[in-house]
């Protein structure tokens, strides 16, 4: 795979008419590679293996396009903060909570950009939304500082210079069983010929799902934080909704924007977190709309179903839940890793 780049200019050359030239000739490559690469169907979709990831075939072959080209070629500030998640684990949610903490100077909860902007628009994904299609941002340099991406890639894939640099990352994932209920939803909301329950189940439980298996994208960060927990912050949603406040604290404090004891007295903290809720995103005008929040896109309001912890009652069977918590709890064995399956019960998985 590095031979794909070894001998392209793609991100120095200067003429525009070359680098076009160059981008094509890298992608190009890189398609030839992806079809090199162990492939398997959900039943819908087409999933591509590439270093122990299974990446969704969502838009032909975009994201692991995406995800290559932003490995070999994003450059990370020391400054950056990176969002990093399984999908369906609360990423939308904590786009919101980590653009409203560090920009709160520039923009008070009354003059957010959040009352009119899809989370995923103010922070975008590397290889689905800057580096989508084997694209190459230019424009990257420009964005303010602390510059805020997102990622859904297992930790050891993430692009090169992040593992390089010192940038904070802040990991969220899920329990397994709303995971799976939630990305059950999301799938449906892509239209007809979408995988049944089942199916789904049954390809989750072996690791095929979108940035799967669930348990390894969970584990790298997980292992990271305990190593480097200046730089990496595990988070959970299930921790998010019983106590928002202290939660919001100790990432602020984390990506380096603690709250000040006015602040604090001021209720900002409960400002931003009521801004940020479920309740009040979910019901804006900007992410009601079924309307793609970006070209090519998924409808906006995708991204807010329920928001409930323990939603996965109502939609798998007991013997579901029995399995998928017992290969939870075989594959976090050892790890000191549990998960809350409602918010009253602690369970050990
Ligand atoms: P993504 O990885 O595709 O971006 P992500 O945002 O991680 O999706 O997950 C969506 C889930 O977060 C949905 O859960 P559900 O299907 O169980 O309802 C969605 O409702 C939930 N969600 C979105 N925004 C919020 C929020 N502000 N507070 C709580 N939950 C939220």
């Amino acid at each position: 795979m590095e031979e794909i780049f070894k001998n392209s200019k793609a991100s120095s050359s200067s003429s525009s008419s070359a680098l076009v030239k160059d981008q094509e000739e890298m992608n190009k490559k890189i398609e030839e590679f992806i079809a090199t690469l162990p492939v398997e169907s959900d039943g819908s979709a087409l999933f591509y293996q590439f270093k122990g990831c299974w990446y969704p075939n969502l838009f032909s072959v975009l994201t692991i396009q995406g995800t290559i080209t932003a490995d070999l070629l994003f450059k990370a500030q020391d400054s950056d903060i990176i969002l990093a998640s399984t999908p369906k684990s609360g990423t939308t949610w904590l786009k919101s909570l980590i653009f409203s903490i560090v920009n709160r100077k520039r923009f008070p909860p009354n003059k957010s950009p959040l009352l009119t902007t899809h989370p995923h628009i103010l922070i975008q994904f590397l290889e689905i939304g800057h580096y989508r299609n084997g694209n190459i941002p230019r424009n990257l340099d420009q964005l303010p500082k602390p510059r805020l991406f997102a990622t859904h890639s297992h930790y050891a894939s993430l692009p090169r210079s992040i593992r390089h640099s010192s940038c904070r990352i802040v990991y969220i994932c899920r329990n397994p069983l709303d995971n799976l209920v939630s990305l059950y939803h999301f799938r449906r909301s892509f239209g007809k010929n979408q995988p049944e329950m089942d199916t789904m189940y049954e390809n989750y439980s072996r690791g095929l799902t979108d940035f799967g298996p669930f348990w390894d994208n969970i584990l790298g960060y997980w292992q990271a934080s305990l190593d480097k927990p200046e730089e990496v912050l595990f988070m959970k949603y299930e921790d998010l909704k019983e106590d928002i406040v202290f939660e919001m604290k100790r990432l602020a404090k984390f990506l380096g924007f603690p709250f000040s004891v006015e602040e604090e007295n001021e209720g900002l903290v409960e400002e931003i977190s009521s801004l940020c809720s479920f309740e009040i995103l979910k019901n804006l005008e900007v992410n009601q709309t079924h309307k793609p929040y970006r070209e090519g896109g998924v409808s906006a309001n995708a991204f807010y179903r329920k928001g409930e912890v323990g939603d996965f009652m109502n939609h798998l069977n007991p013997s579901m839940v029995e399995n998928l918590m017992k290969i939870t709890q075989e594959k976090f064995a050892g790890s000191g890793l549990v998960f809350k399956y409602s918010l009253n019960k602690l369970h050990n998985s």
